[in-house]
């Protein structure tokens, strides 16, 4: 992974994306709720700093292919 990069994450319902987020972006593990749409957060781990995007599970690929299409063009 290069000095600042862009991350994706998808993954199944409850699959634990947005625990890894703030895991590595706080240190510590944090109460969720599932997600409504998604998150954004800047993070610097080590001498790394990447942007991640998760993605809500609930999302469909094909009821909101423009979104994603969207999302996918940022990084
Ligand atoms: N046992 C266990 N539970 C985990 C782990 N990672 C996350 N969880 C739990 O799984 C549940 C769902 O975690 P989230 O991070 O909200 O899952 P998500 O993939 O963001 O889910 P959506 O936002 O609904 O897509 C929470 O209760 C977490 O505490 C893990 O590695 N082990
Ligand atoms: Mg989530």
């Amino acid at each position: 992974m290069s000095p600042e990069s862009k991350v994706f994450k998808e993954g199944l319902d409850s699959a634990g994306k947005t625990t890894l987020l703030y895991r590595l972006k706080l240190g510590e593990i944090i109460a969720t709720i599932p997600t409504i749409g998604f998150n954004v957060e800047s993070i610097q781990y080590k001498d790394i700093t990447f942007t991640a995007w998760t993605l809500a599970a609930e999302i469909k690929f094909d009821h909101y292919s423009a979104i994603i299409t969207r999302v996918l063009m940022q990084l």
